[in-house]
């Protein structure tokens, strides 16, 4: 059926609010990983976001801040970003969301309630309820072969929860090689805390390992914004000599997150992260080198956004994907959405959660599909303006694109 100008909008909300997408980017877990699934008030309301945000106005040092345990952390944050002052933010409206989202009655603010509630809850059925809402088909986890809380898991169980998918993430072995040789060779693979060429088999085996156990949809790492393509740095060799054949022979992409300053304040922990723009020209090398290999990849500065569009057009080897962290504020994803719908049309995958807590994965996809409905509403009505037709199949099959297909095709080559 044809759309007239007034329907257009309205179809396109819905159309975005009802189709089911993958999460491509999530530190969320399958059940077997145990405590590695985070989920539950406390951890919401202890999400680094949050952390920073506290400790900006909190009367406390932060020794005494990290004395507290998990509930008086949570029990601090719901006092002074909650109930002393609104929670206008967007991380505190994330709670604020998915208290409403579950049904959960604010009206006195007591922390005591919603615990209740989530005391009566067990994991695997919030996983689906938590999917359900935020109409999420699939989830990718973050899956990390340094980690020992994460490793043994692989190793006894593995997973085979339909409802994640795995995704190999070696930061230490581009960033940190001592670190990344110890536990290489505790894992039984040759390599030498000096790296020289003699380690890349040993690598190889290590990847080879993980590879076959996780079974992951990408390699991923997360970059800071001197990350320089190519130099004479053991990143770039590593790049060269393993990841890049490792991902070819496996025919899956290079997901690269670039500008973390990590621990700028070591303090804050977790939450002492920042941001530094950093630079197009290592992602353009990589993508001229290897034109057969595929790149993922998300920058977290916003004065990187536009370029990473630019480039984009010039390579198709190059996927841009979601609106990373401290991108993923209204303001910005508008800005983002409308960047890259104008310079790429349908060709790039919108949003990630990142979600760190489950439950996280129903605001951030509610107020990012109510941002993708709008902006893509706004450029629908450009079209019909034209006097080019639309239907609602066509809306359908392009918001498919965005929230499915595009990742689906370019994980798997097509
Ligand atoms: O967004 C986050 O929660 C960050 O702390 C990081 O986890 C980042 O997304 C990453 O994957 O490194
Ligand atoms: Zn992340």
């Amino acid at each position: 059926m044809l759309l007239t100008l007034e329907k257009v909008r309205q179809t396109v909300k819905e159309v975005v609010d009802t189709t089911p997408l993958i999460d491509i980017h999530t530190h969320l877990f399958a059940p077997q990983f145990g405590d590695l699934l985070l989920w539950g008030i406390d951890e919401l309301l202890t999400y680094h976001y949050l952390t920073a945000e506290v400790l900006r106005i909190a009367p406390i040092s932060l020794d005494e801040y990290w004395k507290m345990s998990k509930q008086e952390m949570a029990e601090y944050s719901w006092e002074h970003l909650f109930r002393r002052r609104s929670p206008v933010s967007e991380a505190c409206r994330g709670v604020l969301t998915c208290l409403e989202k579950f049904g959960i009655d604010p009206t006195e603010k007591s922390l005591e309630t919603i615990r209740r509630y989530y005391a009566q809850q067990k994991v695997d059925t919030f996983i689906d309820k938590a999917m359900d809402i935020a109409n999420v088909k699939s989830m990718v986890m973050t899956n990390d072969p340094f980690d020992p809380q994460e490793t043994p898991v692989w190793n006894q169980v593995g997973n085979s929860d339909p409802r994640f998918q795995a995704a190999l993430r070696i930061d230490p072995l581009l960033l940190n090689w001592g670190v990344a040789s110890d536990t290489i060779r505790e894992q039984g693979f040759k390599v030498s805390p000096d790296f020289n060429d003699s380690c890349v088999s040993g690598i190889k085996k290590f990847l080879d390992h993980w590879g076959d156990k996780m079974n992951p949809r990408y390699m991923a790492v997360s970059l800071p914004p001197t990350f320089t393509y190519p130099d004479d740095s053991l990143c770039t060799r590593v790049i060269d000599s393993c990841v890049i054949p490792f991902a070819m022979e496996r025919k899956i992409p290079f997901a690269m997150m670039i500008g973390v300053k990590k621990l700028l304040h070591p303090g804050l922990r977790l939450a002492g992260d920042s941001v530094g723009k950093s630079k197009i020209a290592s992602v353009e090398n990589l993508c001229l080198k290897y034109p057969n290999a595929r790149f993922l990849v998300t920058f977290l500065s916003r004065e990187n956004q536009h370029e990473l569009c630019v480039t984009a057009r010039k390579f198709n080897n190059l996927m841009p994907f979601g609106c990373w962290w401290f991108m993923n504020n209204p303001s910005i994803i508008e800005e983002m959405t409308r960047e890259r719908l104008e310079l790429l049309g349908l060709s790039f995958i919108p949003q990630h959660s990142d979600a760190r807590v489950l439950d996280q994965i129903v605001y951030k996809w509610k107020h990012s599909r109510r941002i993708i409905g709008q902006v893509l509403g706004d450029k629908y009505v450009d079209v019909v303006r034209t006097g080019w037709p639309v239907t609602k199949e066509e809306i359908e099959a392009d918001v498919r694109q965005l929230f499915e297909t595009n990742f689906e095709r370019f994980v798997s080559g097509q």
